[in-house]
């Protein structure tokens, strides 16, 4: 469940489920399901136009998350190669308790992204220890995964669990907020990952916009280690990433009229040491003539369909773009020895309104 910033507008975890597949009787075009979401619907295919088009090709990395890949990436979580899920439970586990000391209370919880709830369970536990009522706010585009957070939480006594089906920020700006609580908004899953940098360090400036002095913002990310580490996290021996992004072909043909023979793309993630990402393309094996939208696409053997980037971080990259955005970092932990690290940041008190650049006229600044 994600994903306004590049993950937002391009990877969010989940994205609206599609109605059932609707045939159109008689018809020659190929059963399309509609997307009740009729503006993500028109922005999908116009990425997906652009991007067959762009050279390197590359896909909108939402296309990974619909029902099925969903379901793909929770089964990464389990993976022994995939550690980042565990990471960030071992530190929830550890030091959520010093978050919460960190921001004083009472405190209210903001999820982007909760997924199925189970991290958001692991720090209502901990907090409802401290206050008799705990409310929280899941935010996602996806209805079935705010329904599964939901009925994760309400198993825990106290917890006042509500759910805002909106993308990131919007959901955030609308969420209810309760008199004398301050806003803990979590950022978990290194979702950040799938953001470009710049869109990285812009989500900064987003959320503080919407967020009130003694407010935080609990932000986990994977940090950069070494590529032999890192590549089998995304080309696991079960062949489960590899599924996960060959989905997206399957979606382009079910969803979009393409006809990709699955069986003639290849899973591949490489380490950019220049960008600090892993990237996670479709490679040809052989040539591919295939009509997508109103576009003809020929691949030469070789050629790839670019479907995600995976950013790693440092912890100073994360302070900076914090304090940039008029964050003081409070705290930051760090899993070892798959370098993981959860950042707090929180709103000073007293601290003039930061807008994000080029916000406001360049001749408002002396
Ligand atoms: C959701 N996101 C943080 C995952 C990642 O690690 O970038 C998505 C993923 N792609 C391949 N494996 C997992």
């Amino acid at each position: 469940m994600h994903n306004e910033t590049e993950k937002a507008r391009a990877a969010p975890r989940r994205q609206p489920e599609p109605a059932p597949a609707i045939a159109p009787a008689q018809s020659a075009q190929p059963a399309r399901r509609p997307d009740p979401h009729a503006f993500a619907d028109e922005t999908m295919r116009k990425a997906i136009r652009d991007g067959l088009q762009a050279r390197p090709r590359k896909l909108p990395a939402s296309l990974l998350y619909d029902a099925l890949g969903s379901s793909l990436f929770e089964a990464i979580t389990f993976l022994p190669e995939y550690e980042v899920t565990r990471a960030d439970f071992a530190l929830l586990e550890r030091h959520s308790r010093e978050v919460f000391d960190a921001l004083g209370g009472p405190i209210e919880v903001c999820e982007l992204g909760p997924g199925a709830g189970s991290k958001a369970a692991l720090v209502l536990r901990q907090l409802i220890e401290r206050q008799p009522t705990v409310p929280f706010t899941g935010v996602d585009v996806s209805r079935t995964a705010l329904d599964q957070c939901q009925h994760a939480l309400e198993a825990i006594p106290g917890v006042v669990a509500r759910a805002q089906q909106a993308r990131y920020l919007d959901g955030l700006a609308a969420a209810p907020r309760t008199e004398d609580h301050r806003r803990l908004v979590l950022f978990l899953g290194s979702n950040l990952s799938n953001f470009e940098r710049a869109a990285a360090a812009r989500f900064f400036h987003e959320v503080r916009a919407h967020l009130q002095p003694g407010d935080g913002f609990l932000l986990a990310t994977d940090l950069d280690k070494a590529p032999e580490q890192l590549i089998p996290a995304y080309d696991d021996a079960l062949g489960v990433t590899a599924a996960f992004n060959r989905n997206v072909l399957l979606r382009l043909n079910r969803d979009w009229g393409a006809d990709f023979p699955l069986d003639a793309f290849r899973h591949r993630a490489h380490w950019n040491a220049q960008a600090r990402r892993i990237e996670m393309h479709l490679e040809a094996e052989r040539s591919i003539r295939t009509r997508v939208l109103d576009i003809d696409v020929l691949m030469a053997p070789g050629e790839t369909l670019w479907t995600e980037s995976s950013h790693r971080f440092t912890t100073a990259e994360l302070r900076g773009w914090g304090e940039a955005a008029g964050f003081r970092c409070a705290g930051q932990w760090q899993n070892a020895p798959w370098a993981f690290a959860h950042s707090l940041f929180v709103v000073p008190d007293r601290f003039p309104p930061v807008f994000p650049p080029g916000f406001l006229p360049q001749s408002s600044f002396p």
